[in-house]
């Protein structure tokens, strides 16, 4: 095993000179309050949210109670009531296509803040997260006025004010995600970013205002988990949008039982990347890297199970390391960054125990060679050898750099052991036949399935899982029904 030694260095693995991305074209406060009712409303606390790259404080933000999540609600339900309820399907079109244009003006900035508040790589903040932000609003721009042609005969209502929650790995995608479609079906959101990400969502509020959005149609409450709590529990919220973990999506439908409240839940995941012996063996190769340590793997549909067919596994698995060997981990400014900083000093301790138990348990680590910066939250690209189905490091969700391999000889077992767990999010195939990509994505019990690709979105697409992987699609016209009464 490598050793983790802090460096002196912030690009440690690799031999490139430095491409940061300038932080001087835009300006974040010192300070922001809470979005309510078209207006800046103090908070009575704050707190800080934190560079996990480099531990500095970048800002601090308000952390909203019941009393301020109470005010939210009420601007939210006299919008849907008032000026943003009485608006035709074009008009609320209008206002989404300006946002899309706007998020496309400030791209540059909205990418810098989300790498600097939440540690990922600038080239996935700059070239996935923030064009699918802008894809999300101009898709539902265009469904606002034609929701009678996507569900015909049925006369689709909006649900009313909707609560919605949503977690760091992608905090303004995941904005994106819940208040495009929720505005396109007229709507008003109360949205609760995450306590370590909640800069993107602050600067989503400019955009807001910039678009002259009628004030409390969308309202952003900063703080921690009561602050969701609060939200979820507001007798006056028709319906609750939540994504995040398991265990939370839980709590959170113990919480809404009995009520007639609507919701979604997008949770967890533990994704099978399966690869053939007849698949393309440098694509795959590629496919696996980008199926687990895209984002730090801090995704819910991470490749986070390596299934690979005996005959070619140790050429999969030498080809794998040599590779790794290769990812540039540090500065998520830095343009030639693949592997950015872990998101928060918490999340870094839940991937180390997970880590130890997986050595403790009898899988054999590997991680390259290199150190680690000496600031920040940091860890190495892993992966796992000799894993047993019931190692904790392949039936819980690590949400961290961590891949865990185990090989199969039949499509029957690769099945049967991809399907061997509580969730059902996505998975991936990885073969040259056509008839194998039907067998397995017809039999994995996964919401999204990829065939010889991986981590690929899109709006027009639903996405959502199966089992504890949650309920309820987003995206797509399955996404746009979530938010309607027919
Ligand atoms: P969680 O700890 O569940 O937090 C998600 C959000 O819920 C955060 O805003 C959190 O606030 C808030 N929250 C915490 N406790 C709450 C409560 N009792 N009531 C209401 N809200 C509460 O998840 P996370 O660690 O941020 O995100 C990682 C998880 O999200 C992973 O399991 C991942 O798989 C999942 N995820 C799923 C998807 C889809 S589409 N299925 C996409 C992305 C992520 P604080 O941040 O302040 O604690």
């Amino acid at each position: 095993m490598a050793k983790t030694e802090p460096g002196p260095h912030n690009f440690v693995f690799g031999n490139y000179a430095p491409a940061p991305e300038s932080k001087d074209h835009f300006k974040i406060k010192k300070s922001y309050d809470l979005f309510i009712g078209g207006k800046w409303v103090k908070a009575s606390k704050k707190f800080e949210t934190i560079n996990p790259a480099t531990g500095e404080v970048i800002a601090k933000v308000g952390e909203a109670g019941k009393k301020e999540v109470g005010q939210a609600v009420k601007a939210a339900r006299k919008a849907f009531e008032g000026e943003w309820g009485q608006l035709s399907g074009a008009e609320r079109g209008k206002y989404l296509f300006r946002i899309a244009r706007l998020i496309q003006e400030r791209s540059r900035e909205l990418a810098v803040v989300e790498s600097m508040d939440g540690g990922k790589p600038i080239r996935e903040s700059r070239d996935v997260d923030i064009p699918l932000v802008a894809a999300h609003f101009f898709y539902h721009a265009g469904w606002a006025d034609k929701l009678d042609y996507a569900f015909p005969g049925v006369k689709p209502k909006p649900l009313g004010v909707v609560g919605q929650v949503i977690p760091w790995n992608f905090p303004l995608l995941m904005a994106a995600w819940k208040i495009a479609p929720a505005l396109a079906c007229g709507n008003t959101v109360v949205l609760k970013p995450a306590e370590t990400t909640p800069l993107t969502a602050l600067k989503l509020a400019e955009i807001f205002e910039d678009a002259g959005l009628p004030p409390g149609t969308v309202n952003i409450v900063t703080g921690a988990g009561e602050t969701g709590q609060a939200l979820i529990e507001h007798p006056d919220v028709d319906k609750v949008a939540f994504t995040g973990s398991t265990a939370v999506g839980k709590a959170i439908r113990r919480a809404i039982a009995g009520t007639d409240k609507k919701f979604t839940l997008e949770l967890g995941g533990k994704a099978a990347n399966i690869v053939f012996e007849d698949a393309p063996i440098n694509e795959a190769v590629e496919g696996i890297l980008n199926g687990i340590f895209f984002n730090q793997g801090h995704v819910c549909c991470a490749g986070s199970r390596l299934f690979v067919q005996e005959s070619i596994a140790d050429k999969v698995i030498k080809k794998l390391k040599k590779r790794m060997e290769t990812l540039i981990v540090g500065d998520p400014l830095d343009k030639n960054t693949d592997i950015g900083a872990i998101n928060s000093a918490e999340q870094l301790e839940r991937i180390k125990a997970l880590v130890k138990a997986g050595e403790r348990e009898g899988a054999c680590i590997w991680q390259p060679e290199g150190r680690l910066p000496r600031k920040g939250n940091w860890f190495k690209p892993t992966l796992f050898t000799e894993c047993a189905q019931s190692h904790r490091i392949v039936q819980e969700e690590i949400f961290g750099p961590v891949l865990a391999i185990q090989t199969f000889r039949t499509p029957q077992e690769a099945l049967e052991k991809a399907n061997n767990t509580p969730y059902g999010l996505s998975g991936g195939v990885w073969t040259d036949k056509g008839s194998k990509i039907f067998k397995m994505t017809t039999g994995l019990k996964a919401g999204v399935v990829w065939a010889n690709t991986f981590n690929k979105f899109d709006p027009t697409s639903p996405f959502g899982g199966y089992k504890e992987s949650g309920i309820g699609r987003e995206g797509g016209v399955h996404g746009l029904a979530a938010y309607l009464n027919f």
